[in-house]
């Protein structure tokens, strides 16, 4: 039986790469820093992971990527074959507020690569890269894992650091691969991710007339499914030599189109009245249902992200199975 480490473990993606994993018969070890609600935390459904947890196919560790006594402990107790490093605060917006936990982040994957320089040597490691990491670029190129990066916020800044300190580490021998996943959704993303927050302010406005508040609805993204996006994690640590792979769908869509298109999951045509910024409002049959306020807005901006995952498709035969349309009908169903 392989055993894998995953921190992050309460978040989106560790809960879906946590299900993939026991389903393939994998022991799970899930890293986790106590904070006030008692993980796991999504519990429902596929993700209820109680039979897993009585019969110790997985485990809960506690520990802190900021404290490497806990992290050469918990290496040394179970020598994991794979680690996926998924822990870091992954709200872009909220980077530009708290700098420093950005920074953080990227010092505690550190810890993690010395301790298992240290503690587990042979342990395969997955590093969560970002498309943000491309920053603001024009729109004429599709984004790959040649492209050049060009971070425009504290979380770019910290989660590109961590890149290319994994890609040094190869250098020296180590197995390290980057995922450079562009947007990932699911029906358990959290509420202030746009998606999410278009999806239940739909619901809401259906049942209380209440509009949704958003920023930027121009900045385009490309946006998969979760579930798909760990099972090319996965691939990643199957592969003979670490590389870097981009996990794109190939599609970009503005931030407007995902609310029409969840509008319309429910039956209703949302309507721009065609101006621009704060100026901008949606409606459907007359009646509000999208403005723009200005606290959403970001200092800096990632406007456009459209990935070419040729190299995906071609070395790991990972192809998305969700496309813009599904996802979104998942989501606000
Ligand atoms: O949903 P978002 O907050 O995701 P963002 O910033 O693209 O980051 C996500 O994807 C990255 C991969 O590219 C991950 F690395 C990261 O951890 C995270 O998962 O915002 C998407 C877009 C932005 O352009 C933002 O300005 O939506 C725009 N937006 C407009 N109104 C809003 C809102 N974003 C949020 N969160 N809330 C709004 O009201």
């Amino acid at each position: 039986m392989k055993t894998a480490l995953i921190t992050g473990f309460t978040g989106q993606d560790g809960t879906f790469l946590t299900r993939l994993l026991l389903d393939k018969g994998y022991k799970v070890i899930g890293l986790v820093r106590r904070v006030s609600t008692e993980p796991p935390r999504r519990v429902r459904g596929k993700f209820d992971f109680t039979d897993a947890l009585g019969s110790e196919q997985l485990v809960l560790a506690d520990g802190d990527l900021l404290s490497t006594s806990s992290l050469n402990a918990i290496l040394r107790q179970y020598q994991p074959d794979e680690i996926y490093n998924l822990a870091w605060q992954s709200h872009v917006g909220l980077s530009f507020k708290t700098p420093e936990v950005s920074m953080r982040d990227y010092e505690g994957y550190v810890n993690l690569i010395t301790a298992v320089e240290n503690s587990a040597k042979k342990s395969r490691i997955y590093q969560a890269s970002t498309s943000e990491m491309f920053g603001d670029r024009d729109e004429s190129t599709r984004l790959n894992e040649l492209t050049p990066l060009k971070p425009n916020s504290p979380y770019a800044i910290a989660k590109t650091a961590a890149h290319y300190y994994g890609t040094m580490k190869r250098k020296q021998g180590m197995f390290i691969s980057n995922g450079i996943l562009f947007n990932h959704e699911s029906e358990i993303r959290g509420g202030d991710f746009v998606t999410m927050k278009i999806a239940n302010g739909v619901r809401n406005w259906v049942k209380t007339g209440e509009p949704i508040r958003l920023g930027n609805l121009d900045s385009k993204r490309d946006w998969g499914y979760a579930g798909d996006y760990v099972e090319g994690m996965w691939l990643m640590l199957q592969q003979d030599l670490p590389d870097d792979f981009v996990l794109a769908t190939g599609e970009t869509h503005t931030i407007r189109d995902f609310a029409v298109a969840a509008f319309k999951a429910v039956g209703y045509e949302l309507v721009s009245n065609g101006k621009s910024g704060v100026e901008e409002v949606l409606t459907v049959n007359g009646k509000d249902a999208v403005g723009v306020d200005p606290q959403f807005y970001r200092p800096n901006e990632v406007g456009y992200l459209l990935g070419d995952a040729t190299k995906a498709w071609a070395e790991l035969h990972w192809k998305p199975k969700h496309n813009f349309e599904s996802l979104v009908t998942l989501m606000v169903e």
